[in-house]
């Protein structure tokens, strides 16, 4: 039985308060969660998560169980102390109760034994159930089960006490069924979603296990990392060849938990990721700022202290510090402040100080007692500083001669007659014989065609100075007229769209790739305004009574050999390897004509995608480069971007 232990008195002015507030959160969800789309309702999860993690920082739980029912109510269970269930003195309430139906009770409670959820959004769980239409919570607690229901926020009873359990068997257990009548797009909860985040508070909440159920399609994962952010770093380096061992440091400075991995490899790129609270703060701040720095002065001193540089060198830059660096910087504040709600950024002032200090002993330590180690490092940086300089010089170089030569346009360019750039285009064409076949079928009025050599790039490692000293890309840059890097300048561009047109088999895919990183890389503004484009020649011609189909998926023609009534056998179907395959007239019309092509917008995550597929391409140790052509080679061909 049931037994109840406490009365509900529904008009008590307390009451009303508690409903209130929670109303305020109803009728703005914007202020608590963030909006009522789909990133706010995973936030419910979140919210819900980070007190559980909570409990897992106090070293009081290690076990985090996350479920997405068939109707999408989602349960966060977790091996914790459990929500206190006792009554407080002076709202002669459970704090249970309190702390479901009081915003930011957690934090007003005072007292550590109270602190709920140090998350970012510190609303607390109050809000998720303020915007749940029914939540339930049970907490095992001193040898009992106690449970309460809300609908909307409000309780419907009151804390009910509905079972025994062994004394030492602890934990909450949330279930809540988000509000449809408040988010109500047409929209779910994504599993790789939270797979995402649900990793990454794994990765800095070391010991914590995170298991991931969704029972809408049976799929699941746990996480768990024994080695915290060094485990993280090392699973971020594992294409990667490193080239010293994992420093990792762990300090509390004044009430600042603070914790940084890092380790240099020899890739070209840096990965480096912050957390405040176990929150990714993907627009860094102080955390970030301090390791950047810590990191640039320790490097510095230790080969100024060991002649490692001349007399001569200038200084490390933090961008010579910062290439091959992947790093994980992780703090913990009891009074965390973002920049705003949605851009995740700390601002703490005091944590750039302690951060630096922290790592800096640190590292500098590692580089004395390591001398093998720190030798690499400074040696990796002086690479990055030479690189770096002979691109500026490059750059310079590129950009003085497209000063000089801004009439002379170069000579491979086939430029159109439009003069006004928002109508013309610029096709970038890979190979001679396709470079024909485009200058013959393109419409010269407002295309302009650009032939690119094929394996423009194929040089080992694809550094600043190599790609810009390459006379195509030289070419590219002319032709463009928006110069690169910092001295970018939208205004001077020629063409308002920028085709990419490359051959639909490995080779093309991989030039494609080659392309999108160079401008992800000199010209992100260029796809950031819209005006880079991927074109999308067919894969397969089909040819039936005179007449030509043509079909740019493999489920396509089957489509169309279907659709025209023929059988594998009988149709002729022909598979183009290549642009060159294709005569001027069937280019023109596949693929160049804008009333019946299909072209692919770029925009710049497609890009950074390339970046990284380009690293594990170019850069990265050779077992995984192989798998990764391998694995991904039909998917490749298949032309996505
Ligand atoms: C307040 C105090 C204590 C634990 C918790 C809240 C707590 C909250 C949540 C929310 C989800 N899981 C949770 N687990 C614990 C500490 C109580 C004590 O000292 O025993």
């Amino acid at each position: 039985m049931a037994k109840r232990t406490q009365k509900v008195s529904s008009y008590a002015a307390k009451d009303i308060q508690v409903l209130e507030g929670l109303e305020a959160v109803r009728r703005r969800p914007g202020m608590y969660v963030g909006g009522t789309d789909v990133k706010a309702l995973h936030h419910l999860v979140y919210e819900v998560v980070d007190n559980s993690i909570d409990e897992a920082l106090a070293g009081a739980c290690d076990a985090i169980d996350v479920t997405i029912h068939e109707d999408s109510s989602v349960t966060v269970e977790d091996n914790g102390r459990g929500i206190p269930v006792d009554i407080h003195p002076e709202k002669k309430k459970p704090a249970l109760e309190i702390v479901m139906t009081i915003l930011h009770a957690g934090a007003k409670f005072g007292g550590d034994g109270y602190k709920v959820s140090g998350g970012l959004h510190g609303v607390g769980v109050s809000a998720v159930n303020a915007l749940s239409e029914w939540c339930e919570v049970e907490v095992k607690r001193d040898g009992k089960v106690h449970v309460q229901r809300y609908e909307r926020g409000a309780p419907t009873g009151p804390v009910e006490i509905k079972g025994d359990v062994p004394k030492k068997e602890t934990g909450t257990k949330t279930t809540y069924m988000y509000d449809r009548t408040i988010f109500n797009g047409d929209f779910d909860y994504k599993f790789e979603t939270l797979v995402q985040r649900f990793r990454e508070m794994a990765f800095v909440t070391k010991g914590v296990s995170i298991h991931l159920l969704d029972e809408r399609d049976g799929r699941e994962m746990t996480f768990y990392f024994e080695g915290g952010i060094v485990s993280f770093v090392s699973y971020l380096n594992r294409h990667r060849e490193v080239i010293h061992p994992v420093v990792y440091v762990e300090k509390e400075v004044d009430d600042t938990g603070i914790e940084v991995a890092m380790q240099y490899t020899d890739a070209y790129a840096e990965s480096v990721y912050s957390f405040a609270n176990t929150i990714n703060t993907v627009d860094g701040g102080t955390h970030l700022t301090g390791l950047r720095a810590a990191i640039t002065r320790t490097i510095n001193d230790h080969a100024r202290k060991n002649n490692l540089l001349k007399d001569s060198d200038p200084n490390f830059s933090g961008d010579d510090t910062r290439e091959g660096l992947t790093a994980i910087v992780s703090v913990k504040h009891r009074d965390p402040q973002f920049e705003s709600q949605t851009k995740v950024k700390l601002m703490n002032a005091e944590v750039q100080t302690q951060v630096q200090q922290v790592l800096g002993e640190e590292l500098g330590e590692f580089m004395d007692r390591d001398s093998r180690a720190a030798r690499a490092i400074v040696s990796k940086c002086l690479t990055s500083a030479r690189a770096r300089a002979a691109a500026r010089k490059a750059r310079d170089l590129v950009i003085r001669k497209s000063a000089l030569e801004s009439m002379t346009l170069p000579g491979k360019l086939a430029d159109c007659s439009e003069r006004e750039p928002s109508k013309c285009e610029l096709y970038i064409v890979e190979g001679d014989s396709a470079g024909g076949s485009a200058k013959q079928g393109r419409d010269r009025h407002f295309q302009a065609i650009l032939p690119l050599r094929g394996k423009i790039l194929n040089t080992e490692r694809a550094r600043l100075d190599k790609i810009l000293s390459n006379n195509e890309v030289k070419a590219l840059i002319s032709a463009l007229g928006t110069s690169i890097g910092e001295t970018f300048d939208i205004e001077g561009l020629r063409y308002g769209r920028v085709i990419i047109m490359t051959d639909a088999d490995v080779d093309g895919s991989h030039i494609r790739t080659l392309l999108l990183t160079f401008f992800f890389r000199y010209m992100p503004q260029l796809i950031e305004d819209g005006h880079l484009y991927v074109a999308q020649p067919p894969l397969y011609s089909i040819e039936h009574r005179k007449k030509r189909h043509y079909a740019y998926t493999e489920r396509e023609r089957t489509q169309v050999v279907k659709e025209l009534g023929l059988d594998g056998d009988s149709a002729k179907v022909q598979r183009y390897k290549g642009l060159g395959e294709m005569n001027p007239g069937q280019l023109w019309e596949t693929t160049m004509d804008p009333s019946n092509r299909i072209l692919l917008q770029v925009t710049i995550e497609d890009a950074a995608a390339a970046d990284r597929t380009f690293d594990m391409l170019m850069g990265a140790a050779v077992p995984p480069r192989k798998r990764f052509i391998q694995t991904h080679a039909k998917e490749v061909r298949n032309l996505d971007v």
